[in-house]
């Protein structure tokens, strides 16, 4: 049996993204978070199939529009990833809307403006474009707070690090310069995903962060390795990893929401600040911390990031269950 996915691949900031556009499978769910749920039970063969390789690889990202079960927002969005299908991802929603307002995807109540329902919760987007293309996407986000301060671990390669892990639509563990890690320069992308997958697993083993809202957005997913920026005019820099072999190539949405959390937290932004992110490979986002607010009892901010994304193609995909690999593999 054959399955036909009608793709529009293209990347925001240099991490790729794949907006489903034809080919999402019916959900069962009284929200984008149960939607979430059911799709991880019963169709995550669609997920392996479309991100990992043959048809996809390792940074392989993207997901599908849904009608909102919302009346206050204009669309929902199922993200899915070659780890899972995150709560939130900030790169594929600025290249999600990117390409679904110029193919006439996505047909806003308000022009430059939209409510989006996504699994973590509703976030809200500000577009701007010069007539054909979307030129700027500025999501303002779900809270970002930070969940733990200070778990030591000592991690093969690298020794000890004490690491805080933020909320930012996922959960991060952030490194950042300390003891043996003296920055990026330092460090190849090999020995990144390599240490990136230790630090987790022993971070994982002392703390699991549970959602205050939501019990099924838990545990640390991602790596914020923090750096001073190369450039001029960022103010930081970063190397997220995320699943098991991939390094964002973009700045990271949620990865900035949650280190504008953390800063926030540690006195180094307030409200009102912008903060530039530059990427691993010197892409950027604008980050700025809009308000402060509380998740439950927990003190939050309202994180806002601003990038743009690039549509390469149209790609009509096929899953086929004769093909030995329709529900891909990963090395
Ligand atoms: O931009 O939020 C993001 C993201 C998550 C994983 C990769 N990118």
């Amino acid at each position: 049996m054959r399955h036909t996915f009608f793709c529009i691949d293209g990347h925001t900031a240099g991490n790729p993204v794949r907006l489903v556009a034809g080919g999402a499978p019916l959900l069962k769910g009284a929200s984008m978070s149960e939607r979430r749920q059911d799709f991880l039970t019963r169709f995550d063969w669609i997920r392996t199939g479309l991100c990992f390789e043959p048809r996809g690889h390792d940074m392989m990202s993207g997901g599908f529009l849904y009608p909102p079960t919302r009346d206050d927002t204009d669309i929902g969005i199922l993200f899915i990833e070659t780890s899972g299908c995150l709560p939130m991802c900030g790169h594929g929603t600025i290249g999600m809307v990117t390409f679904g307002l110029e193919h006439g995807l996505i047909q806003p109540a308000v022009s430059g403006q939209l409510r989006i329902e996504v699994p973590a919760g509703v976030i809200d987007v500000a577009y701007e474009t010069d007539g054909a293309k979307v030129t700027s996407v500025r999501i303002t986000n779900v809270p970002a707070y930070v969940a733990a301060r200070g778990i030591e671990v000592d991690v093969e390669g690298i020794g000890p690090l004490s690491i805080d892990v933020a909320y930012g639509g996922n959960y991060y563990a952030i490194v950042e310069p300390q003891g043996r890690y003296t920055g990026l320069d330092d460090l190849g992308a090999a020995e990144i995903i390599a240490l990136s997958g230790r630090v987790r697993e022993a971070v994982r083993a002392q703390f699991e962060p549970v959602h205050p809202l939501d019990p099924t957005i838990r545990g640390v997913s991602h790596v914020l390795w923090a750096d001073v920026p190369r450039g001029d005019g960022a103010d930081g820099r970063n190397a997220v990893f995320y699943g098991d072999k991939a390094i964002d190539r973009s700045p990271c949405g949620t990865g900035t929401s949650a280190r504008l959390a953390h800063l926030a937290d540690k006195g180094r932004l307030a409200v009102g600040d912008r903060f530039v992110h530059e990427s691993y490979i010197g892409s950027r986002f604008i980050g700025r911390v809009e308000a402060g607010t509380t998740l439950g009892d927990t003190p939050a901010i309202i994180p806002s990031i601003e990038g743009s994304a690039i549509a390469t193609g149209f790609n009509t995909i096929w899953i086929d269950r004769d093909d030995r690999f329709w529900n891909g593999f990963q090395v």
